[in-house]
C-alpha cells in the first residue's frame, strides 16, 4: 500500500529514559544518558521537572525557585504579536530552479543558471483571520516566497489573486479594519460577510474587480498546493546593460488549480480547522512535494503605453492572450519546517527585499508596501535585528556597520563601526557595479495627492473576469455575492453593492438580485468610466483550463466488516498509479475485518473523517455492513455530502440502500464497481474533480 502520513508515523525506541514514580505517585522521566539531561536556559541540569520548590511537601512555594520562575516567565512570553494581516499561515522549505538563462531580461543571478538551485521558504496564508482561525474561509490567500539567492534575499510577496482591492497604500488600514472583526463586538472572525466590509468596498469602486475574484472559486482554494499565485504589481527586470523590462509574476501549481464548493468549505471549517495546513504538511511528509512553475509576462514600456489601462494600477490584469506567460522555472517544496514558531512565525517577508536585476515601479500600492513591511517587523519581532533570526538570514555574506539594538546576535569585532575609515581597510565598502543600482526612471511633477486619470476605469476588468468564467463559475460568483450580502444587515449597503454589480454586468446584478429576492433594487450609480466589453480571457477561468488528474488528491474509501479485499486493493493500486492518496474510513477505529479475514485499521471513523476531507469517495461496505450504515445519520451524510459536493462516487451494489437513503441519483460521476475493471471508470470520473453537470440539479444560486 502507498505511504500515507499516518503510516509514516513510527515512535522511535527510546532507551535513554527511565521512568520512576515519585512520593506523591507522580511519574518522573529521568535521563539515563549524558546527552539528554534537561537544563535551565543557563545550562544548569535540572533534578526534578515535576515539582516546584516548597517549604515542606504540603507547604507554600518558595520565591527562591529560580527553575520554576525561569520556566513560567519564559512560557508567559511565548506569544508575540500576530501579523495584523495574514496572521494564519503555513510554510515549507524548498528550492527554485530556473529553466534557462534569463540574461536577456535580468541580471539576477538566481535566474541565470539552469544548473543552480536556490533555496526558498514559502509561507501561504489567509488574510483576514487571526492566527488560530480556520483554513477554509472565503478569503484571499497570501503566497510569499523568500529566495535565499547568492546576491541576497529576494522576497516575492504575492497573493493567489492577481489584483488588489485598493489602488493606493493610503487606504490599506481602512480596508483591513473593515474586513476584520467589527471593533465593538469582535465578530465575525475570518469572514468578509458583514456590514463593515461591504460598507467600505461598496463605497470604493476600485474594489469591484478584486471582489469578483474574491467571490469566485479562487476565494476557497482546495489546497495551498492547488492554487495559483501572483506578484500583483508590475515589477521591473533589469539586465546587464541596464535595460528595464516590465514584468508580472505568476505561480502555477503543476497538479492544477482547483477549489472547494462553498458548502464543503463551511463544513470543512468544522471538520478540520487545519485542512490546508495539514494538507501541505502531509503531502511533504509522504514525499509528494508541491510544485509550482514560475511564469512571467514581460513587456516593454512601448507595449505598456498601448494598453487601455495603466500597468501601475494594481486593480488590473494583463490578459495572457495579450501578453503570454513565459515559464521560467520551477519551485519545489520538499521540507516541512522543523519548528513552526522559529520559522513560519518569525519569517519576515518584505517586497523591498530585492536583488540586482529586479526593481520596482511607481505602483502606489507597492510604494506604500515598501515602507510597511520593515515597520511591522519592528513591533512583531521586537526590534531592528530580525534579519539575524535564522529563517531571515541571507545565505550570502552580510556585512555592514549597523550595530547593536535589541536581540543582537552578531558579535562584530574591532574598533571600526563607521565608513569611511582608514583604520580597517578590510572593512566593507560600497561597490558601484556589483551593488544594487536603482533604475534611473525620470521623476518629476508637482507634489500632489492625486489619483491618475488612467486609474479611473473600475469596471471593464471586472466585466472581463465575469465574461471569462464558465457557467458553474458564474453561478458560484452569484451565490457568493448573495451569501455575503444576505449577511449584511444594512439594506442600503446591499442596494449600493448591487448598483456596483450592475455596472459590471446586468446578468451578474440580476442573478444576485434574484438570489437575494431583491429584484430591481440596485442603486443607480454613475461610473467615472463605464465598462468596456473586452475579449474574454479563458486563462482567467480555473475550470476552463483544468486538465484531468487526481495527482495529489485524496480518495476516501468507506469500509465495513466483510469489505471486498480484492476490490479495495485494486482501488489502492489504481490510486497509487495516479499519484493519489487513499484514506480508509470505517465505523470503528479498531478496524474492519475484510473478506480475506484480515483486520484493517482505518485512518478515520465516519464522524472523524467526513467526506468533505476527500476529493472522491468509494463505498465498499458489505451487505451486512450497509444494514448498519443506513441507520447512521453520519454515514448517510457522508454519502449525501459527497454527492452534493459534486464528487465522483464509486460504489459496490451492496451499498445501494445507502446511496438511496442519501439521495444519490445515477449520473456520470456515480460509478458502480462490479469488479476491478470498473475501477478505471471511477478513476476517470474522479479526474474531472467535480461533476459539474450535477450541480444545477442540486442547488440554485443563493
Ligand atoms: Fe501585505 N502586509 N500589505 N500585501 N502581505 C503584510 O507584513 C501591506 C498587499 C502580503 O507570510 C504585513 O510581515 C500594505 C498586497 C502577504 O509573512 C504588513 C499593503 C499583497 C503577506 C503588510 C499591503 C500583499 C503580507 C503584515 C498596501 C499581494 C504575508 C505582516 C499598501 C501582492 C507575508 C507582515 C507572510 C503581510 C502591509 C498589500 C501580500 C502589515 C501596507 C497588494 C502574502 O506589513
Amino acid at each position: 500500500m502507498a505511504k500515507t502520513p499516518r503510516d509514516a508515523k513510527k515512535t522511535a525506541p527510546n532507551n535513554k529514559t527511565k521512568t520512576v514514580t515519585g512520593k506523591g505517585g507522580e511519574t518522573h522521566q529521568q535521563a539515563d544518558g549524558d546527552d539528554n539531561r534537561l537544563t535551565t536556559n543557563q545550562g544548569t541540569v535540572i533534578a526534578d521537572n515535576q515539582n516546584s520548590l516548597k517549604s515542606g511537601a504540603r507547604g507554600p512555594t518558595l520565591l527562591e525557585d529560580f527553575i520554576l520562575r525561569e520556566k513560567i516567565t519564559h512560557f508567559d512570553h511565548e506569544r508575540i504579536p500576530e501579523r495584523i494581516v495574514h496572521a494564519r499561515g503555513s510554510a515549507a522549505h524548498g528550492y527554485f530552479q530556473p529553466y534557462k538563462d534569463l540574461g536577456r531580461l535580468t541580471k539576477a543571478a538566481f535566474l541565470r543558471d539552469p544548473g543552480e538551485k536556490t533555496k526558498v521558504f514559502v509561507r501561504f496564508s489567509t488574510v483576514a483571520g487571526g492566527a488560530g482561525s480556520a483554513d477554509t474561509v472565503r478569503d484571499v490567500r497570501g503566497f510569499a516566497v523568500k529566495f535565499y539567492t547568492s546576491e541576497g534575499n529576494f522576497d516575492l510577496v504575492g497573493n493567489n489573486i492577481p489584483v488588489f482591492f485598493i489602488q493606493d497604500a493610503m487606504k490599506f488600514p481602512d480596508l483591513v479594519h473593515s474586513v476584520k472583526m467589527e471593533p465593538d463586538r469582535a465578530f465575525p472572525q475570518a469572514a468578509s460577510a458583514h456590514d463593515t466590509f461591504w460598507d467600505f468596498v461598496s463605497l470604493m469602486p476600485e474594489s469591484t474587480h478584486m471582489l469578483m475574484w474574491a467571490m469566485s472559486d479562487r476565494g476557497i482554494p482546495r489546497s495551498y498546493r492547488m492554487m495559483e499565485g501572483f506578484g500583483v504589481h508590475t515589477f521591473r527586470f533589469i539586465n546587464e546593460k541596464g535595460k528595464s523590462t516590465f514584468v508580472k509574476f505568476h505561480w502555477r501549481p503543476t497538479i492544477g488549480a482547483v477549489s472547494l464548493i462553498w458548502d464543503e468549505a463551511v463544513k470543512l471549517a468544522g471538520a478540520d480547522y487545519d485542512f490546508h495546513r495539514r494538507d501541505l504538511w502531509n503531502a511533504i511528509d509522504i514525499g509528494d512535494f508541491p510544485e509550482f512553475e514560475l511564469g512571467i509576462q514581460a513587456f516593454d514600456e512601448k507595449t505598456a503605453d498601448k494598453f487601455d489601462f495603466d500597468v501601475l494600477d494594481p486593480t488590473k490584469v494583463i490578459p495572457e492572450e495579450i501578453v503570454p506567460l513565459e515559464m521560467i522555472g520551477k519551485l519545489v517544496l520538499d521540507r516541512n519546517p522543523d519548528n513552526f514558531f522559529a520559522e513560519t512565525e518569525q519569517v519576515a517577508f518584505h517586497p523591498g527585499h530585492v536583488v540586482p536585476g529586479i526593481d520596482f515601479t511607481n505602483d502606489p500600492l507597492l510604494q506604500g508596501r515598501l515602507f510597511s513591511y520593515t515597520d511591522t517587523q519592528l513591533s512583531r519581532l521586537g526590534g531592528p535585528n530580525f534579519h539575524e533570526i535564522p529563517i531571515n538570514r541571507p545565505v550570502c555574506p552580510m556585512r555592514n556597520f549597523q550595530r547593536d539594538g535589541i536581540h543582537r546576535m552578531a558579535v562584530p569585532q574591532g574598533r571600526v563601526n563607521y565608513e569611511p575609515n582608514s583604520l580597517d581597510p578590510d572593512s566593507p565598502r560600497e561597490h558601484p557595479t556589483a551593488g544594487f543600482n536603482t533604475f534611473p526612471e525620470p521623476a518629476e511633477g508637482g507634489k500632489l495627492r492625486q489619483r491618475p486619470e488612467s486609474f479611473a476605469d473600475h469596471y471593464s476588468h471586472a466585466r472581463l473576469f465575469w465574461l471569462s468564467m464558465t457557467k458553474p463559475e458564474q453561478t458560484h460568483i452569484v451565490s457568493a455575492f448573495a451569501f455575503e450580502l444576505a449577511k449584511v444587515e444594512t439594506i442600503a449597503i446591499r442596494t449600493r453593492m448591487l448598483g456596483r454589480l450592475k455596472l459590471v454586468h446586468t446578468d451578474l446584478c440580476a442573478g444576485v438580485e434574484a438570489a437575494l429576492g431583491m429584484e430591481g433594487q440596485a442603486d443607480a450609480l454613475t461610473p467615472a468610466v463605464p465598462a468596456r466589453t473586452m475579449q474574454p480571457s479563458p486563462a482567467l477561468s480555473l475550470i476552463a483550463k483544468a486538465s484531468p488528474t487526481i495527482k495529489g488528491r485524496k480518495i476516501g474509501v468507506l469500509i465495513t466488516d466483510g469489505t471486498d479485499a480484492k476490490l479495495l486493493a485494486a482501488i489502492q493500486k489504481a490510486a497509487d498509479g495516479e499519484g493519489a492518496v487513499v484514506e480508509i474510513v470505517a465505523p470503528k477505529i479498531g478496524g474492519a475485518k475484510l473478506s480475506d479475514g484480515k483486520m484493517l485499521p482505518p485512518h478515520h471513523t465516519i464522524s472523524g473523517g467526513p467526506s468533505v476531507l476527500f476529493d472522491a469517495v468509494v463505498l465498499l461496505p458489505s451487505a451486512d455492513g450497509v444494514r448498519a450504515l443506513v441507520r447512521e445519520a453520519g454515514a448517510v451524510a457522508w454519502v449525501h455530502d459527497a454527492f452534493s459536493h459534486l464528487k465522483a462516487i464509486g460504489s459496490v451494489a451492496a451499498a445501494e440502500p445507502l446511496l438511496a437513503k442519501a439521495g444519490v441519483e445515477a449520473d456520470d460521476g456515480v460509478v458502480m464497481l462490479e469488479g476491478s475493471s470498473d475501477v478505471k471508470a471511477f478513476i476517470a470520473a474522479a479526474k474531472q474533480h467535480r461533476i459539474w453537470d450535477r450541480e444545477p440539479k442540486l442547488r440554485s444560486p443563493g
